[in-house]
């Protein structure tokens, strides 16, 4: 018997308030990850009959009878808490209640008497995936999506597009994916798959923010339209080579309007990613009515100017369509206008707390993501450099360090496929999640959060790598 309940505007992770369930201790559990804000348990244990099991809802909570994301959860969480019972063999509030339920020797089930008060720190709890530099099958973002809400992750960023292969197929403009993705056929993302990502990712409680990263980082859209990329000139001439998005020509923006008409339809969130990071002046410098439409503006020679000017055309486009855009930092950066951005996604290395203070102190909202590049692998890049991030760390006001709305685990796909995804994500990502939902104080002891994580990362099949020496209660075949 339990109750529900939610606290403040948190995002969609079901939050367990309370937990009185049916108790000796010979094998109890290490503990759970990430650790709920109050947690306080007896040796008081309770005997659970998968026989005679049952979820109900909360007299008091806000869900009541009939809420289907409810409804799935109890019935996937009653299979992860008895797994040997279901036999199904491997197979968010309710998170926390599976990670306490254990076995004895004998295979009986046990809880012991908990309360917990639980809410998440951060309200926006991300991993991106990039699936333009490797192809992901769905199965494997599925899998990755099962895994994010075993750490309560609550956003998918994905960075569906970039310069070598445009997976994702558009019913407006099919060409973009049949001469754009690495494959035509097997290696896209056509709209049935995308919205079953989309549906999957909603029943664990996760939303899914596209990326369609422009002006730069989009040679793979050249491919199947043209006029939309900057022609590079050499000596005069057309070199036969392209550059970023063409920001002069009114045909791109119709372009641009046609394609996120559609994207933000498919996408049901209320947030779109519209990248802007990284844009390469050299090709824009060399083309002469790049040139002339620059003096006509009176831009000068700053093309940050000219950068400045197609991002407020895209989030004008995009605000249109009633979207909140999520740019990356060097939108910010370049932008005089800073009132028109709402939320920028720190990246860059170096001092990122810097940039957090700078972008806070303008009002707009922070996702903080340098600290977590988790596409490296070594032992330098360790679980424990994630867990040591403190994303407030900054002198600014209340109203400032209100502005982080969270942070994100960043998997680039250079060098990342479905052959290494998860073990390169599990269980380094979980450091961060556990210091994007716990308590920072509670959460500073890499030494104490050690043996927690040991055994988090045991669990429920995902092919997280090992920390350290040791052994898994079950191990992998
Ligand atoms: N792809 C895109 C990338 C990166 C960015 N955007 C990136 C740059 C530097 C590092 C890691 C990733 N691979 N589209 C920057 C946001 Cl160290």
């Amino acid at each position: 018997m339990y109750a529900f309940g939610s606290r403040g505007n948190t995002g969609p992770n079901f939050n367990l308030l309370l937990l009185i369930i049916s108790q000796l201790g010979l094998h109890t559990v290490e503990g759970v990850w990430p650790l709920p804000q109050a947690l306080a348990s007896s040796a008081e244990r309770y005997s659970l009959n998968p026989q005679a099991f049952d979820f109900a809802y909360g007299k008091r909570s806000a869900a009541q009878q009939g809420c289907s994301v409810l409804d799935a959860a109890f019935k996937r969480y009653f299979t992860l808490i008895f797994q040997d019972y279901t036999s199904g063999r491997w197979n968010t509030g309710l998170e926390t209640f599976s990670q306490l339920v254990y076995q004895d020797d004998s295979g009986s089930y046990f809880v012991n008497k908990t309360e917990i008060d639980d809410f998440p720190r951060f309200q926006f709890r991300g991993i991106l995936l990039d699936t333009s530099r490797h192809y992901l099958p769905v199965q494997a973002i599925l899998k990755t999506l099962d895994a994010m809400a075993y750490s309560k992750f609550n956003v998918l960023h994905w960075h569906i597009v970039d310069d070598p292969s445009f997976p994702y197929q558009s019913y407006t403009f099919p060409d973009l994916s049949s001469k754009g993705a690495f494959h035509p056929v097997t290696h896209i993302y056509t709209q049935s798959e995308v919205r079953r990502v989309i549906s999957f990712a909603r029943l664990w409680g996760i939303r899914v923010l596209p990326e369609f990263d422009s002006p730069g980082h989009t040679k793979s859209w050249g491919k199947g339209q043209s006029n939309l990329l900057t022609p590079c000139y050499r000596g005069g001439t057309p070199s036969g080579t392209f550059g970023p998005i063409n920001p002069v020509l009114p045909s791109t923006y119709q372009f641009m309007e046609r394609l996120f008409k559609e994207v933000s339809s498919l996408f049901p969130d209320s947030y779109i990613h519209l990248g802007g990071d990284e844009v390469d002046f050299s090709c824009w410098r060399s083309n002469p009515t790049v040139r002339s439409f620059m003096q006509k503006m009176r831009f000068g020679v700053d093309f940050t100017k000219l950068q400045a000017f197609y991002m407020e055309n895209i989030v004008n486009i995009t605000s249109a369509l009633n979207k909140t855009s999520v740019v990356w930092q060097d939108v910010f950066d370049y932008h005089k206008r800073r009132s028109s951005l709402s939320v920028v996604e720190v990246w860059r290395e170096g001092c990122y707390l810097c940039e957090v203070r700078k972008v806070t102190k303008a009002g707009l909202r922070v996702i903080l993501a340098s600290p977590w590049y988790l596409d490296q692998a070594g032992p330098k890049h360790n679980w424990a450099r994630y867990y040591s991030v403190w994303p407030l760390a900054f002198k600014g006001s209340e109203e400032q360090k209100k502005l982080v709305i969270g942070g994100e685990v960043c998997m680039w796909g250079e060098y990342v496929d479905a052959t290494n995804l998860a073990p390169r994500l599990w269980p380094r990502a979980s450091a961060a999640a556990e210091r994007l939902w716990s308590d920072e104080k509670q959460t500073s002891s890499v030494a104490k959060a050690f043996p927690r994580l040991q055994d988090f990362r045991c669990m429920r099949g995902i092919q997280a790598e090992p920390l350290t020496i040791g052994h898994c209660q079950h191990e992998y075949l």
